[in-house]
C-alpha cells in the first residue's frame, strides 16, 4: 500500500481513518460572500473559469474559510461543448444558455477533438496554479461531465426536469446520438487527460443526470462511456484515482461498484445507508451523502444525519460529502459545524 499524506488519496487507495476525509460538492460558489466577489471582479462567470488566476483563488476560498481535505478545480461542466464549439451564456440567476445540436449535420459541425485545448487552456493553467499554491496535505480533484449529462445540455439547450429532447434524439436517431457520445468521449479523455498533467491528483466524473434515464439505458448510456473514459485515462495514467456520481440510478448504484477502472462510488441523498453499506460499499469506497437542504436548515437533525452517515460508514471506505451540489442558500456556520460535527 502507498502510504499517503495526502488523507483523501489515502483512503482512494484503501487506508482507513476514524474521520473520513471530507470536502463538499460545489464547495467554491455563491454561499460564499468572497466568491461572489470575485465573480463581479471578473465580469461574469465564464471569465471566471477562463482566467486562471481567479479560478485559482475561487478553488482556494472554501480551503481558507474550512479544514477541507480536498480542494475541486474551478469550472464546469459545459465548458467542453463551449470548446467543441457550442456558444455558451451565463445569465445572472437563469443559469447556462448552451447553442444546440439538433441533427446529425450539427454533430458533424462539432470541433474536432484536439482544437479543444484552443479554449481550455487556461483551465490546465489553474490546475498548475493551484497546485502550486496548495498545501501538500489537500488533494487536488479535477472532473468533467458524464457524456451523458453533458449530452443533455447540449440538446436541450439549458437545464431540464425531463430531458424529453435527449430522449428524443435518442430514440430517433441513435446513431447520430451515438457519434454524439463518442465526440463528447474523446474530448472528455483529452481533456482529462491535461488536468492529470498539470496536477490533479484524482478526477470526477459528474453524472448528474444518470437518474433521468430509463433502467433499460442506464448501461448503455451512463455506465459505459464512463468506464470507456476511466479505462482510457488508466492506460496512460495508471495511478490516478477516478470518483463516478451516476446521481439518481438507485439499484443501478451496485453495478457501478463493480467496475474495476473506477475506485470511488458518489452516493445521492436518496439512497438508504444500509443498502448502500451493503451494496455498493463492500464492493469500493463511497462517496457522500449529506442532503445539501441540512446546510440551509442546520439544527439538531443535520448533526444526527451526519453521525449517521459517518457510523454506518466506519468499517469501509469513506470520504464525507454532500449528496448533491451545495446551495447558495447554504449558511456558512452550518458548514462550520459539519466540519466539527466530523471531527469531534
Ligand atoms: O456563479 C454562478 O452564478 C454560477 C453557479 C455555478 C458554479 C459555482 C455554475 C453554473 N457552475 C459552477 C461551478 C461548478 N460546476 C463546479 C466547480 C465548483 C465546485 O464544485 O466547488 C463544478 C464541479 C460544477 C459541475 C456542474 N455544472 C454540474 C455537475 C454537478 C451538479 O451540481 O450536478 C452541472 C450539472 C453543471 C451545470 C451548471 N453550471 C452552472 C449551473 C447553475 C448548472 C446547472 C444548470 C441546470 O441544470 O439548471
Amino acid at each position: 500500500m502507498i502510504k499517503n499524506n495526502k488523507k483523501l488519496l489515502a483512503v482512494l487507495n484503501g487506508e482507513k481513518f476514524k474521520v473520513p476525509p471530507v470536502w463538499l460538492m460545489r464547495q467554491a460558489g455563491r454561499y460564499l460572500p468572497e466568491y461572489k466577489n470575485t465573480r463581479v471582479l471578473a465580469g461574469g462567470f465564464l471569465d471566471l473559469c477562463y482566467n486562471p488566476k481567479l479560478a485559482a483563488e475561487v478553488t482556494l476560498q472554501p480551503l481558507n474559510r474550512f479544514d477541507l481535505d480536498g480542494a475541486i478545480l474551478f469550472a464546469d461542466i459545459l465548458l467542453i461543448p463551449n470548446a467543441l464549439g457550442l456558444k455558451l451564456e451565463f445569465r445572472e440567476g437563469e443559469g447556462p444558455i448552451l447553442e444546440t445540436v439538433n441533427d446529425h449535420s450539427d454533430v458533424l459541425k462539432l470541433l474536432k477533438t484536439n482544437a479543444i485545448h484552443d479554449t481550455l487552456s487556461p483551465v490546465y493553467d489553474a490546475v498548475s496554479l493551484i497546485k502550486s499554491k496548495l498545501n501538500k496535505n489537500i488533494t487536488l480533484i479535477g472532473f468533467a461531465g458524464s457524456p451523458w449529462t453533458v449530452s443533455t445540455y447540449m440538446i436541450e439547450g439549458r437545464g431540464s426536469k425531463d430531458h424529453q429532447k435527449t430522449k428524443m434524439f435518442l430514440a430517433r436517431n441513435p446513431e447520430s446520438f451515438n457519434t454524439l457520445i463518442s465526440k463528447i468521449t474523446d474530448a472528455t479523455v483529452d481533456y482529462l487527460s491535461k488536468q492529470i498533467e498539470a496536477g490533479a491528483d484524482v478526477i470526477k466524473l459528474f453524472d448528474s443526470w444518470a437518474g433521468s434515464l430509463p433502467g433499460s439505458l442506464v448501461e448503455k448510456y451512463s455506465l459505459k462511456p464512463m468506464k470507456e473514459i476511466a479505462e482510457r485515462l488508466k492506460e496512460i495514467f495508471p495511478y490516478v484515482q477516478i470518483i463516478v456520481f451516476p446521481r439518481g440510478v438507485g439499484p443501478h448504484y451496485t453495478k457501478f461498484s463493480q467496475i474495476k477502472a473506477f475506485d470511488c462510488v458518489a452516493l445521492d441523498s436518496n439512497l438508504p445507508l444500509i443498502w448502500a453499506k451493503d451494496n455498493v460499499q463492500n464492493n469500493i469506497v463511497v462517496q457522500g451523502n449529506l442532503d445539501p437542504s441540512f446546510l440551509v436548515s442546520g439544527g439538531e437533525m443535520m448533526i444526527e444525519e451526519i453521525l449517521n452517515i459517518k457510523k454506518m460508514f466506519s468499517n469501509g471506505g469513506h470520504i464525507f460529502n454532500l449528496g448533491h451540489g451545495i446551495t447558495p442558500s447554504a449558511d456558512i456556520k452550518n458548514v462550520e459545524s459539519l466540519i466539527a460535527t466530523l471531527h469531534k
